[in-house]
């Protein structure tokens, strides 16, 4: 049976993702995280590492035992922790995934065929400062001007995804290009399973859970501060579809995807309207408002839906009303 490599398996995505490729049973689903896989990590998947992507030996082990068709690149320090971590953040985002990106092009090399890497990146790559259009939904080309450490490394990538990616033909005799990287700009994501940690669109997923549980909550951001967002299914479907799109159709490697747009206010009015009693404040966090003020606003996704067929399950009301608030209730 194929192989597939999740990367951050442990981490929000990776969970959701691993659930559904475990369920379809075409792929062996090979782990990697810093931390312990849970109990249903452990019995979906096929073989799971522990251990850090800088990890050379870990590296060797993985390759020494694997040969992957796919691989789902998701592990990384999201935006706010990289800004407390520049290095670290540059180290995991960058080295790691390059250690990444060099095993799947060896695997390619062995099975004679590229292989499908997926990476998640953000519309942290985008820059907004000075435009005087902000509130418009951007273009991948537009704006790309990443103002934090996270947005700068995700856009690395993302270049050197695409200097080795078998889309590149003029290149073929220059340099290894044995790899079919595609990519999505990913928005804030909010799930009713779990609570992110450390990014800066936290604040949406933050709020949702914390009134669920009863717990007071300080928003970090201001009330009008807007991003675009999506549900945890929403994700992990544009990442499955995305890597089973033909080839042919594919007229990018890096596409946006987009569920909705919405503020801080909008999501806490939402909220509390389950969740009449909830204490939801504001507490800026100027760092964090300062991110969020450099990213765009909304998203416009037109290629990804051209291309291959993207158009996500959840708008705003439908996510909070048909999907966020029921599984919260019922989880807490
Ligand atoms: C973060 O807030 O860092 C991430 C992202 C938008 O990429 N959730």
């Amino acid at each position: 049976m194929a192989e597939v490599l999740i990367t951050g398996a442990n981490g929000e995505i990776g969970h959701s993702l691993i659930r559904f490729l475990a369920e379809e049973g075409r792929y062996q689903v090979v782990g990697c995280d810093l931390r312990e896989p849970t109990a249903e990590l452990s019995r979906l998947c096929s073989r799971f590492y522990v251990g850090n992507i800088l990890d050379s030996q870990l590296i060797a082990e993985i390759h020494q035992n694997h040969c992957f068709d796919k691989v789902f690149h998701l592990a990384g320090l999201l935006s706010s922790s990289g800004e407390k971590n520049p290095y670290l953040a540059h180290d995991v985002n960058v080295n790691g995934s390059i250690n990444i990106l060099k095993m799947a092009q060896e695997d390619a090399n062995r099975r004679h065929k590229p292989v499908v890497f997926m990476f998640t990146s953000s519309i942290a790559v985008y820059g907004l400062l000075g435009d005087p259009n902000p509130d418009r939904a951007l273009l991948e080309h537009e704006n790309v001007r990443p103002t934090t450490m996270y947005g700068i490394n995700k856009h690395y990538i993302e270049q050197l995804g695409e200097y080795f990616s078998v889309r590149d033909k003029s290149m073929e005799e220059q340099r290894m290009v044995n790899l079919d990287f595609r990519c999505l700009r990913f928005p804030g994501i909010i799930s009713a399973e779990s609570v992110p940690s450390g990014g800066t669109s936290d604040f949406g997923p933050e709020m949702l859970h914390a009134a669920a549980q009863g717990k007071p909550y300080a928003c970090f951001v201001k009330p009008e501060a807007r991003l675009p967002f999506m549900v945890m299914q929403d994700a992990v479907k544009a990442l499955l579809d995305l890597s089973r799109a033909q080839i042919g159709d594919l007229s990018r490697s890096v596409y946006n995807v987009n569920g909705f747009s919405a503020s801080a206010a909008e999501i806490r009015e939402r909220v509390l309207r389950d969740f009449s009693g909830a204490d939801l404040s504001y507490e800026v966090v100027p760092f964090r408002q300062q991110i969020i003020d450099s990213w765009p606003r909304d998203l416009d996704d037109s290629a990804a839906r051209r291309d291959w067929g993207w158009q996500p399950d959840y708008a705003f009301v439908k996510a909070f009303e048909n999907l966020l608030i029921p599984a919260v209730k019922k989880q807490y």
